[in-house]
């Protein structure tokens, strides 16, 4: 293994793990393919500047002319901002291809978790994960996501998942693959949008601290894997659950009958879902983002302590 010829660790990232100072890394698909620009590159900066605020370090994670980044400038977050959906989308399985092409690649949740880990970053904050899509009991498709959280010892603070997905079945694969699933401040699996859902975490949890103590005891005695935590979006920045499901609805209707399928699925509803809600879900979108950049500093934080 040679890592060091395919990673590139920003300069003040690579300090921060060596001094042992909290490192926050953050995905990159979510600014191409996440959110429409400039809106994507405003919010990409204004995250970093919150983690800042928190005492920790950022590092937005991507692949740039076949580099492994771990650590962007602004410049490069307003180049893959800019170049949207031009930038490939790139899961496990495209890695290898756009490193030896020299190409550049957006990091969904999986890419992001590896690269972290390459690195040596240990908790990654982000908005929705990939999970078990309606109907895989006959399409098989299941994000790579949660494949990932299974092997890859990183954890990762989102605002629990869209119900573009089966959240019961996403649950279910979580357990086999031995991923805990926390609550922060709350029992209920919050569904990204909205604070609720109808399924339970697997671990309710009311500080960072508690949060960084539980990641730790898992890395102490080596088990394979990442953790998740569910953060809801503040009740302030919350949609209403019957505007929010009637837009999934229709938007995975379009997709079944335009046969949408593979990596295209969910840039495709998140897209529909948020042209038919009028743009009143981007806001939402961005808060949690922030609200998730916050916990993700503050759980790095306690963990640097430990
Ligand atoms: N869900 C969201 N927002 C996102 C994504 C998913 O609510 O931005 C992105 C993330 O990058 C995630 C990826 O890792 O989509 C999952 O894609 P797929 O379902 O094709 O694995
Ligand atoms: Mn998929």
């Amino acid at each position: 293994m040679n890592l060091k010829k395919y990673l590139d660790v920003a300069p003040e990232v690579a300090q921060a793990i060596q001094t042992g100072k909290p490192v926050v890394a953050l995905e990159s698909t979510i600014i191409s393919h996440g959110m429409p620009y400039p809106q994507n590159v405003q919010t990409a900066l204004r995250v970093e500047q919150i983690i800042r605020d928190s005492g920790a370090v950022p590092a937005t994670i991507a692949i740039l002319g076949g580099r492994l980044k771990a650590g962007l400038s602004p410049e490069e977050i307003e180049y893959l901002g800019k170049k949207g959906l031009n930038v490939t989308k790139a899961s496990r399985r495209d890695l290898a291809v756009l490193v030896s092409r020299g190409e550049d690649g957006a990091t969904t949740v999986t890419t992001t978790m590896m690269i972290a880990h390459m690195a040596g970053i240990q908790v990654f904050a982000t908005g929705g994960i990939g999970g078990v899509h309606r109907g895989a009991e006959t399409t098989m498709d299941i994000s790579a996501d949660l494949e990932e959280l299974g092997s890859t010892p990183v954890l990762v603070v989102c605002a629990g998942a869209k119900s573009i997905l089966d959240l019961g079945l996403t649950l279910e694969y979580l357990e086999t693959h031995g991923v805990p699933v926390i609550g922060y401040g709350t029992k209920e699996l919050p569904a990204f949008y909205t604070r609720k859902s109808g399924f339970e975490v697997d671990y309710r949890m009311d500080t960072p601290a508690e949060i960084a103590a539980a990641f730790h005891a898992g890395q102490e005695m080596g088990l394979r894997g990442g953790m998740l935590v569910t953060n809801p979006i503040p009740e302030e920045f919350a949609m209403d659950h019957e505007t929010i499901n009637r837009a999934i609805d229709q938007a995975i209707a379009e997709a079944r009958e335009q046969g949408i399928h593979g990596k295209a699925t969910t840039p495709f509803l998140l897209a529909r879902v948020k042209d038919l809600t009028g743009g009143g879900s981007l806001d939402s979108n961005i808060q949690l983002v922030f609200n998730n950049a916050r916990l993700a500093a503050q759980t790095a934080a306690e963990l640097s302590r430990l």
